[in-house]
């Protein structure tokens, strides 16, 4: 039995971290504990790339712009959606995550999905704390994992003859 994604290292990343200047102050928790957790793996600043939109409905096009680059393995987008009773929430939150899945597909690195979706501001607050209660964070230790899963398997594939 072969078994990938129990460990991370690897400080030899690029990422681009992509967030919405909607619900700002919201927003720049998420970055912080994105960065955070970039840093926490030695990347070092000159590999980090940090772009703002104006919306969690642009992330998508920036992700594609910066993943269809090449210079990035991994792109991390943040952003916060609050319903605030509005059907424009349905509409920004739905192109904005199925965008970001489609950039990941058809660019094949990894698109994490560090945005947001709730009700109320005080929901989002507190997914955009310090620590392990930030969405960010999490956005961007996936974002890591699924690298150093990806180069491994493609390792593994490579070196591998089939059965
Ligand atoms: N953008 C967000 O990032 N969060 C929201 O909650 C939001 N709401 O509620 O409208 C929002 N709208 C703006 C949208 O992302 C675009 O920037 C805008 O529609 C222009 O394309």
């Amino acid at each position: 039995m072969r078994e990938f994604g129990n460990s991370s290292g690897g400080n030899d990343l690029t990422v681009a971290i992509i967030a919405s200047r909607f619900n700002h102050f919201i927003v720049e928790q998420l970055v912080k504990g994105a960065m955070d957790a970039v840093k926490r793996h030695g990347i070092d600043e000159d590999r980090q790339t940090l772009v703002w939109v104006p919306g969690a409905f642009e992330l998508p096009l920036m992700a594609d712009q910066l993943a269809s680059s090449g210079r990035y393995d991994a792109v991390i987008a943040l952003g916060a959606v609050i319903r605030g009773g509005t059907p424009h929430f349905d509409y920004v939150a739905g192109e904005c995550a199925g965008g970001l899945g489609r950039v990941a597909l058809d660019r094949g690195i990894p698109v994490s999905f560090g945005v947001l979706t709730t009700d109320t501001i005080e929901q989002a607050l507190e997914r955009a704390g310090t620590g392990e209660g930030n969405k960010g964070f999490d956005a961007a230790m996936t974002a890591i994992e699924m690298v150093e899963t990806m180069r491994k398997v493609a390792d593994y594939l490579q070196a591998t003859p089939e059965p």
